[in-house]
């Protein structure tokens, strides 16, 4: 039998949680022959809380949860881990500017960043889904200088399914057939679905569908707001539906895309006019846990102007944090 791989997800009693960790214990992660230990991490107040979601895991008799470890010290949590699911943060609260809430944030990913740097697996991957995500995960990996940078990834995935069935829709394609999509940069309003070389069965769907007015006014903007309209019609915001992409991002992440193209949100390494450095989404493909990036795609002059708004807001929030990190 195959050893258990460590898995630590945070925020671990709130809602994308419940929807995540059940479905790592039944093996949708890494398949049906890999044991799995949940490190589970939550605030002190919280672990009451997080002691019936155990209970509930216990009560599902998974034969692959080898283990449970429940904490609210990130250096037990993230303790020999190989993939981590960094899913809490600081919600925004009332009054809270954007500069305070990235500040708060900072604070958190600071602290799980050294943890990180101290005690995980040198291999360990790491997905940030906590939000602002892709400025969290850059504060994790600055924090974590003996960890190589492509140990850390921030999620874009919810964005890139977000986009896909939307795409198949208008296409009158299966979402399963939607290939070469992209979901550039921030996972925030400003991010850019792409679907200038999307294909399904074959066709180019930027051709079958046509309509510049339509991706410009009503396929980006929906995508980019998709959140809040679940917010409005759930009174909460996307869990189910959030952890399933982080389960996508994360076993394409480590089992591979076998040639699919994906987005991930990634250390830049300067492509694409990105700073070196900036945690952007990108179209991939991934081949034992080995992250390529799609190269030298064109980008007109609406696309750039798409690339520099979400860079823009990235940049701000670099710029708002860069002083927690010195
Ligand atoms: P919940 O408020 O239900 O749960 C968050 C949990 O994190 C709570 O149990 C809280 O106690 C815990 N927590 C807070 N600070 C912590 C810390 N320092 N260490 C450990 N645990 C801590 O939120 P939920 O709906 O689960 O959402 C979690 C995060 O995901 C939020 O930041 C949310 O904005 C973000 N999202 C990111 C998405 C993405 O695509 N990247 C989409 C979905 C979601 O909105």
């Amino acid at each position: 039998a195959k050893s258990p791989v460590r898995i630590a997800v945070t925020g671990a009693a709130g809602q994308i949680a419940y929807a995540l960790v059940f479905r790592i214990a039944s093996g949708a992660l890494l398949g049906p022959d890999q044991p799995v230990i949940l490190h589970l991490l939550d605030l002190p107040q919280m672990q009451g809380a997080l002691g019936g979601v155990m209970m509930e895991l216990e009560d599902c008799a998974f034969p692959l949860l080898a283990g449970m470890v429940a904490t609210d010290d990130p250096k037990v949590a993230f303790k020999d881990i190989d993939i981590g699911f960094l899913v809490g943060a600081r919600p925004r609260g009332k009054g809270m500017e954007r500069k305070d809430l990235l500040g708060a944030n900072a604070e958190i990913f600071t602290v799980q960043g050294r943890a990180l740097n101290e005690v995980a697996k040198r291999s360990a991957r790491v997905l940030v889904v906590g939000n602002p995500a892709n400025t969290n995960a850059y504060i994790a990996m600055k924090s974590a200088p003996d960890l190589s940078p492509d140990c850390f990834s921030a999620m874009i995935r919810l964005d890139h399914n977000r986009a896909a069935s939307m795409l198949a829709a208008k296409a009158g394609v299966n979402v399963g057939d939607v290939g070469k999509l992209i979901v550039w940069g921030n996972h925030s309003p400003t991010m850019y679905p792409d679907y200038r070389f999307a294909e399904a069965g074959g066709r180019k769907l930027a051709e079958a569908i046509n309509d510049e007015a339509w991706n410009r006014d009503v396929f980006i903007p929906t995508v980019g707001k998709r959140g809040a309209a679940v917010i409005e019609a759930r009174g909460a915001s996307s869990a189910a539906s959030a952890a399933n992409a982080a389960i996508d991002q994360v076993r394409d992440w480590v089992v591979g895309s076998d040639g699919r193209w994906v987005s991930m949100a990634i250390p830049s390494d300067g492509s694409y006019g990105i700073p070196e450095g900036i945690m952007f989404g990108v179209p991939v493909t991934t081949q034992g846990g080995v992250v390529t990036r799609v190269p030298n795609l064109a980008i007109d002059a609406f696309a750039q102007s798409r690339l520099d708004i979400t860079l823009n807001e990235l940049k701000e929030e670099r710029e708002a944090i860069a002083h927690l990190l010195a």
